[in-house]
């Protein structure tokens, strides 16, 4: 696009920025304080899709600044038709941006220009630098307002000259509008990851200087189809069951690009974006994704024969079951929606979306027959699943479906679910002490007895028929789900905090380990909404002659303490929680002041699948082996 300071058109000053921040950014919170960043940063995508610029740095400054810095042409400096910078204009006024050529110039998610002025409105100080035609142009802005007054057809000073080009724009957020005025470094750091995997020719360059961190580089020519393959990482690389799929088309001006990949999670994970932006509420984009690849799959099913009856089909999640994606379109005017405006709305998408996938999904599928193999038994999988649960919700009476309390709960006095936390309980002893100890105005006590069904191997309602699995559903009070049309909500959640405890012993660990499981199968959501955690119950209490009683949690520190203190005291070794009095329970295990807790993560569950299939499972020899590698502990508390 030529461009012509002409074509910039004035519509408004920036007061109305400063009086209704929110409107513009979002909120006053440290969200919308990043915001400032990322509008800035998205000028520069802009440049790049137009072809012009292949690297963004973002600095955030120790003096509170942020800065963001491109190798663009640089924000044209020579005069409007007004008879003042470009530039000024630019900053001065809503609404104002170069690019209202639709098809010449393809958007990232800015406001299109109108960024940069709220961002200047917004600022205590703002320096914007422009190199072009050999020369450092610079301007500087307080609350949006120039520092430097310019006579009408002066153009910008030049501090320096140079052989680059591009723009470096640095701005100081106004502490009387923002709640905070502390860049939030991880969200910034994830949405330039992002914005490298959606760019692959961008590279990236973050510098947290204020935290005294190593500069980082993002360049990910992956692409989308790398940005499925590090959401996999997050989750559990070692249960992928396909490589990474990717295809991308074309058709009426909107490119539509996928990547994904299936593993051993449950239900899928489809992340969407449509122009850079990520449209966290889905959409027309995601909706055409979904029915087209269902199609797709299906026809395939009834080809290959595995699905013998035309009138049966896979349902959607059938086909999606396992599934981790990534779907990136660029629009030439897109329509948002939705609480969070993050909704693609445009009809038109989801039309495109089937078309490019029917197409290009086909072409993929006939040369690589043993990934669609893998889709189709999963999505067969699926439906079995599907099928047994359809079978047992009808059966199971509506009163039985509820399950019934046993009556051991042991209920905490607060109503507010976000105050309270639920400890289960391994043993019957224990589980009276936990009961006496507790603060029972915000601490519910769930003694379970023995150990728990192994849930891997189980059907659903033999999992259902056990008596302390239902006082676990019953008690947490959100349901349970088995992958598909689950009625697992995690709103009704009672509780903040789940937290096993279970002896520091090797039964201990099984019991942990079969809880684990049990969540994980059945309440996933619970473990990624990092809901799970392990008490960590003390192994020893020493005492010295003369001095206080410590509590110790570990072998290693156990050795710490016998190096400083020799073999002057006694040390009580905690076989199990039942041996503490209720007041040691309380103090070690249940004092949120003075407890350690683990929070449960996905490796945890991982670490505890690997270790049910071990002892529980079919095979020998690796039980045996994990019995002898472990004996060293299993013999201790014998
Ligand atoms: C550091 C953040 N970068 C920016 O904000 C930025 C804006 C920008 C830009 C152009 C190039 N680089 C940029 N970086 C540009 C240049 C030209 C045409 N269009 C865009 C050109 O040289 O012909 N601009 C964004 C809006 C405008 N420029 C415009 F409205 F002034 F044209």
């Amino acid at each position: 696009m030529g461009y012509n300071a002409s074509n910039i058109s004035v519509l408004e000053g920036l007061d109305p920025v400063r009086k209704r921040p929110g409107m513009y950014v979002g909120s006053t919170t440290v969200k919308g304080l990043n915001h400032l960043i990322y509008e800035i940063m998205d000028n520069s995508v802009d440049e790049h899709l137009a072809g012009y610029c292949n690297n963004i740095t973002v600095i955030l400054g120790k003096d509170g600044s942020a800065t963001v810095e491109d190798d663009g042409r640089g924000i044209p400096v020579d005069l409007h038709e007004k008879g003042y910078p470009a530039e000024r204009i630019i900053m001065t006024t809503l609404h104002a941006g170069g690019k209202f050529d639709n098809s010449n110039y393809k958007t990232s998610g800015g406001l299109h220009g109108v960024g940069s002025s709220v961002v200047n409105a917004l600022s205590e100080k703002m320096i914007v630098q422009v190199m072009r035609d050999g020369c450092v142009y610079q301007d500087e802005y307080s609350k949006g307002k120039p520092v430097l007054k310019l006579k009408k057809g002066e153009l910008l000073p030049i501090v320096d000259k140079t052989e680059k080009t591009g723009t470096k724009i640095t701005f100081y957020p106004d502490g009387s509008i923002f709640d905070t005025t502390k860049f939030k470094a991880d969200a910034l750091r994830e949405r330039i990851k992002e914005t490298a995997y959606l760019n692959p020719e961008l590279t990236v360059s973050f510098i947290n200087e204020r935290d005294g961190k190593e500069m980082e580089i993002f360049h990910e020519p992956e692409g989308i189809s790398g940005f499925v393959d590090s959401l996999l990482l997050q989750e559990n690389e070692e249960k992928r069951l396909t490589k990474t799929v990717s295809i991308a088309g074309e058709k009426d001006g909107i490119s539509v690009k996928v990547s994904f990949c299936f593993s051993q999670r449950f239900g899928d994970n489809i992340v969407s974006f449509c122009n850079n932006i990520n449209t966290m509420e889905g959409g027309t984009h995601v909706n055409g994704f979904k029915s087209g690849f269902a199609k797709v799959i299906n026809q395939y099913a009834h080809e290959l024969g595995n699905i013998k009856d035309k009138n049966v089909n896979f349902t959607g999640n059938d086909t999606r079951s396992g599934m981790t994606a990534v779907i990136s379109i660029s629009h030439p005017s897109p329509r948002f929606e939705g609480q969070t405006k993050t909704k693609l709305d445009n009809t038109e998408v989801q039309s495109v979306v089937v078309s490019v996938l029917n197409a290009k999904l086909q072409y993929c599928f006939d040369r690589d027959l043993d990934t669609l193999k893998t889709i189709i038994s999963r999505a067969e999988m699926s439906a079995r699943l599907r099928k047994e649960e359809e079978r047992i919700r009808t059966n199971l009476s509506d009163k039985k479906f509820a399950f019934e309390g046993n009556g051991k709960l042991a209920r905490q006095e607060l109503n507010d679910p976000s105050k309270c936390e639920i400890f289960i309980v391994e043993g019957k002893s224990a589980g009276g002490t936990a009961k006496t100890g507790r603060d029972r105005t915000f601490q519910a006590i769930l003694p379970i007895r023995g150990k728990i069904l192994n849930v891997e191997k189980q059907s659903v309602d033999k999992v259902l028929a056990n008596e302390e699995i239902k006082a676990i559903v019953n008690a947490l009070g959100c349901g349970f789900s088995q992958g598909y049309g689950n009625d697992f909500n995690i709103n009704n959640l009672k509780y903040d905090k789940i937290i096993i405890a279970a002896d520091a012993d090797v039964d201990g660990g099984h019991i942990s380990t079969l809880l684990l499981t049990l969540f994980y199968r059945f309440m996933p959501e619970l473990i990624y909404a990092g809901k799970l955690y392990r008490a960590m119950p003390p192994l020893y209490r020493v005492k010295p002659k003369k001095g206080k009683a410590e509590y110790i949690y570990d072998d290693k520190a156990l050795n710490e303490y016998r190096a400083k203190h020799g073999n002057n005291f006694d040390v009580q070794r905690y076989k199990g929680l039942g041996e503490m009095d209720s007041e040691q329970l309380w103090e070690t295990t249940m004092d949120p002041k003075t407890r350690k807790l683990k929070q449960i993560c996905m490796q945890d569950v991982l670490d505890a699948n690997r270790l049910t299939s071990v002892l529980m499972g079919e095979e020998v020899a690796p039980r045996r082996e994990y019995i002898i590698s472990n004996a060293d502990k299993a013999t201790l508390d014998v």
